[in-house]
């Protein structure tokens, strides 16, 4: 009942050179996998745990055909509510249709979110064109 030795050593070295390829290759495997994944900042997610705090909200009214305030300044993609406080639908819609709120029901709020360039844009509702207003980003 005496093991073979030579022949268990042969195994052992045969089984630690599998082990050790197979741990290699699993390890080089998820490497470039992992890197990839822990490298997330080309995401233009509405990401809420925003450090800065600069993206204000904005909040427009739609009152008598009426944009108010008609001029409005938010930061950079912040996040602008708009309540439609008519009896007949509206929308708020950016001229370069950088934001759009479609057709807001009567006493029905909507949201969008301000571009993230800075600049004035121009919006109108789509349904009333001689309603018009100018978002400011800055
Ligand atoms: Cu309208």
């Amino acid at each position: 009942m005496r093991p073979p030795t030579r022949l268990t050593r042969a195994g052992g070295a045969l089984l630690l050179a599998a082990t050790l390829s197979a741990c290699l290759s699993s390890y080089l495997g998820p490497a470039p996998s992992e890197s990839s994944s822990a490298a997330p900042p080309s995401s233009p997610g509405p990401g809420p745990s925003s450090p800065t705090g600069s993206t204000a909200a904005g909040t427009v009214t739609i009152r008598n055909f009426l944009f108010q305030p008609a001029n409005l300044t938010v930061g950079p993609g912040a996040v602008v509510t708009v309540t439609n406080a008519d009896t007949v639908e509206h929308t708020l819609t950016a001229q370069d249709r950088s934001f759009d709120t479609g057709p807001i029901t009567p006493g029905g709020t909507a949201t969008f979110e301000a571009p993230t360039q800075p600049g004035a844009y121009s919006y109108l509702c789509t349904l009333h064109h001689f309603m018009r207003g100018i978002l400011t980003v800055a």
